[in-house]
């Protein structure tokens, strides 16, 4: 068995979450205490040069983000985010976090605010996730009564407040956004980007919104510096990524690893292989908004670069195992039901477009003969309209399942003649 590499679940299953003594002795806001003696410039390039990259699905520079945030104005009002909306299908990461580290999250978000100099924070909770509110709520408290949040913060002269917002069980708001509009007491309606929250974001403040695992990686870069970070993963995707692996496996579950593993790796030594003694059919990497592997990507590196390259996605890490006895059709139904039930409404092309995919693909099924050639090519050009024309990424989402799978269908045929 391969062995886990833990950086953002570090003291998950080590430490009593709801004890803070427990966390402080396991070198708890240590890397607090270094980073209030640095200067917030510092941190940001830390960040940044450990390549750390977000975790929510976008991968995007984590440090640049920061950087945009820090630079845009000074003494003005901002605010700093974790994105703990956990949505996406097959992806349970941010949860273990919460529910078993908690405390690693905010050391993190005040770092985060004190790099960006940002005075109040909120963690926006799915609101189902009712372990995860109850321990994070605990360890807010704990942490203002320890002095690690609250006014001139361990004597350094640097204050920040933190508190909870629920999701109230819309996908949508996990788009960061529709998730802004929803702190601020609004519908979760999604805004054009740009301008982007670092520059135009909660009541209009330069905002940093970053998904909790990423924030979970700071106290560990900032303890042990960017070069340390660099050292483990590949070049492009520096550091670990915690996979959420479920479906047709002997043993689903949460691991954290380096990444570079590849996918094989993932689904037979660390998950236990397929289940009931049958072969690999495909898996979905990144939940519905990700895409089909097949059995040709096997042995792809699991990085954001290596797997952008075989027109794939890493997406939150969620990887949903098939057996080669699923009718994947039926997935891209639910697939396509899933978007259709969480479309806003907002904008035209995915409030009707994705309904209409779903229809269309729902007629066809249910049609004596279903042939996959009279279908997808159809629906892969209106979603493309769809992807093209929408404001947010919920309308830019049903593309990527859509024809990963039409290309893992068009293979087997060929493989089979
Ligand atoms: C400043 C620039 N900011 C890009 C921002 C931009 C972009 C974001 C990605 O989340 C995404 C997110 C959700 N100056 C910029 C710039 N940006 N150019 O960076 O940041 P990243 O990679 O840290 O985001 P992420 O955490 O990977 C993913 C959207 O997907 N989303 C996410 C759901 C996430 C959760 C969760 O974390 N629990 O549910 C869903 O739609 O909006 O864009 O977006 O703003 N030059």
């Amino acid at each position: 068995m391969l062995k886990e590499y833990r950086i953002a679940l570090r003291n998950s299953g080590l430490i009593n979450p709801e004890s803070i003594e427990e966390f402080i002795s396991a070198d708890g806001y240590q890397a607090l205490r270094k980073a209030l003696k640095s200067e917030p410039l510092g941190i940001y390039e830390e960040i940044y040069d450990s390549g750390l990259r977000g975790r929510g699905g976008a991968g995007f520079p984590t440090g640049a983000k920061e950087k945009a945030a820090a630079v845009i104005c000074s003494d003005c009002e901002k605010y700093v985010i974790c994105n703990a909306d956990e949505g996406e299908p097959g992806t349970f990461k941010d949860r273990i976090i919460m529910e078993t580290d908690p405390h690693t999250l905010i050391e993190g978000m005040v770092i985060a605010a004190y790099s960006v100099n940002a005075h109040r924070g909120f963690v926006y909770i799915r609101g189902e996730y009712k372990l995860s509110i109850q321990r994070v709520q605990l360890a807010i408290e704990q942490a203002y009564k320890h002095g690690f949040l609250g006014k001139n913060i361990l004597g350094s002269g640097f204050d920040f407040d933190l508190e909870i917002r629920r999701g109230a069980g819309s996908y949508l708001c996990g788009e960061e956004l529709t998730l802004i509009e929803s702190v601020e007491g609004k519908r979760g309606y999604p805004r054009i980007k740009p301008p982007y929250p670092a520059e135009h974001g909660l009541w209009g403040a330069p905002t940093l919104i970053n998904n909790v695992e990423t924030l979970a990686n700071f106290p560990s870069i900032i303890l042990n510096g960017a070069k340390w970070y660099r050292s483990i993963g590949t070049e492009n995707s520096p550091g670990t990524k915690i996979f959420t692996i479920s479906g047709d496996v002997n043993k689903p579950g949460y691991y954290e690893f380096p990444f570079g593993m590849t996918l094989k790796e993932l689904v037979f030594d660390v998950a236990g292989g397929i289940k009931d003694g049958k072969g690999f059919g495909a898996a979905l990497l990144g939940g519905a908004a990700g895409t089909f592997a097949s059995k040709k990507h096997l042995d792809v590196q699991m990085g954001y670069d290596k797997l952008k390259e075989v027109g794939l996605t890493l997406g939150s890490g969620a990887i949903i195992v098939f057996d080669d006895t699923r009718n994947l059709n039926d997935t891209m139904l639910n697939i396509l039901k899933f978007f259709k039930h969480e479309s806003c409404g907002k904008c035209i092309p995915c409030r009707v477009g994705t309904s209409q995919l779903y229809n269309h693909l729902v007629n066809e099924i249910n049609k004596n003969h279903f042939n996959p050639s009279n279908i997808y090519p159809e629906l892969i050009r209106q979603a493309d309209i769809i992807a093209k024309t929408s404001l947010c990424p919920l309308g830019q989402s049903p593309i990527l399942p859509l024809r990963s799978l039409w290309q893992n269908i068009l293979e087997s045929n060929s493989a089979k003649h």
